[in-house]
């Protein structure tokens, strides 16, 4: 009989819980909260969508490992305390065994929570890698020893064009590293930019920290079969400071670039300058030529059309320096 009762105000605590459970959850599905308004618990903050998305799932994943530690944790006290050594009780409490229901509880609950995880693990990955037919902005990233070759699809350089490091022999628009400048790597906000990667000699890796996303670069990549295209959307603007990181040789550290992701008319204008005679040099603009003119055309653009990066600055590749690379005057 006491165990009967016992039974019955049991599986009432539990209707009552699911029932508070039930309300917490519609509660902030009502409130129009996010899951990227959720605490970050640690979790970087990233300036894509897809790093959003990213992020939603971490805090989901850390609030629901929360709520089953929260509920272990009452369980252990609540037995420590229930079940406590008492004056003239018995040695042991009584021993349970063989019991079915609870049993299936205790093995079906993990199974659920896994699966749970493993959705949303899934859809997650499904978003962050998702591509669509016609991105709005196609830029390829040729990785090289040591250093980054953007090149913007869809852009006609005009013929005077020879950057010394310049890897793709075609027309389109270059920005390259040198040793004495990071290249800026200049696209647009809100817009959906695809990369495609690939490498002239060993294996690289094209990481902008800030968009919490990493691709190795391959030579090859069709050969390969490596998987070398990735979409993302920025959605602020800012420079972003993107590095090599995959282990690739001498001057692997030196391989640093800027990406500067800017309102649509200022990268409409760049990318329209880069197609033009600078007359000052007889040249193609430089990025950085190109940038200080759209500073000028546009000065709501402000330090976004900096011609040099902010973010980061060339390694000084003499080995018997004695100094740390500095920062250069007019930007880093
Ligand atoms: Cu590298």
């Amino acid at each position: 009989m006491l165990l009967e009762g016992a039974g019955v105000a049991g599986s009432r605590t539990v209707r009552r819980w699911s029932l508070a459970g039930t309300l917490v959850a519609a509660g902030v599905l009502a409130s129009g909260c996010s899951a990227t308004d959720l605490p970050r618990f640690g979790w970087p903050e990233g300036v894509t969508d897809q790093a959003k998305r990213m992020q939603g799932f971490w805090s989901g994943s850390v609030i629901a490992a929360l709520v089953v530690g929260v509920i272990v944790w009452g369980l252990m006290f609540w037995s420590f305390i229930a079940y406590r050594k008492r004056k003239n009780s018995p040695l042991y409490p009584k021993q349970t065994k063989e019991n079915l229901p609870l049993e299936l509880v205790y093995t079906a609950a993990p199974f659920v929570l896994i699966a749970v995880l493993f959705y949303f693990t899934v859809t997650t990955e499904n978003f962050v890698l998702k591509t669509v037919p016609n991105p709005d902005v196609n830029v390829n990233v040729t990785a090289f020893k040591w250093g980054w070759d953007f090149s913007y699809d869809g852009t006609d350089m005009p013929a005077q064009n020879t950057t010394a490091q310049q890897v793709e022999t075609d027309n389109k628009v270059h920005t390259v590293s040198e040793p004495t400048e990071v290249p800026i790597l200049v696209l647009p906000v809100n817009k959906v930019i695809q990369y495609t990667l690939s490498s002239r000699d060993v294996i690289h890796s094209f990481w902008v920290p800030d968009f919490l996303f990493k691709r190795d670069v391959f030579p090859y990549p069709q050969q390969n079969n490596s998987v070398n295209v990735f979409q993302n959307t920025i959605q602020t603007t800012g420079a972003f400071v993107g590095r090599c990181a995959e282990l690739c040789g001498t001057y692997h550290s030196a391989m640093n670039f800027e990406v500067r992701s800017v309102p649509d008319d200022v990268y409409q204008a760049y990318l329209k300058y880069r197609q033009q005679i600078d007359p000052a040099t007889q040249q193609p603009y430089t990025f950085g030529a190109a940038l200080a003119q759209v500073g000028k055309d546009i000065p709501s653009c402000g330090q976004l059309c900096s011609p040099r990066s902010y973010t980061t600055y060339p390694i000084d590749p003499n080995r018997a320096a004695k100094q740390a690379s500095q920062p250069q005057a007019g930007g880093k």
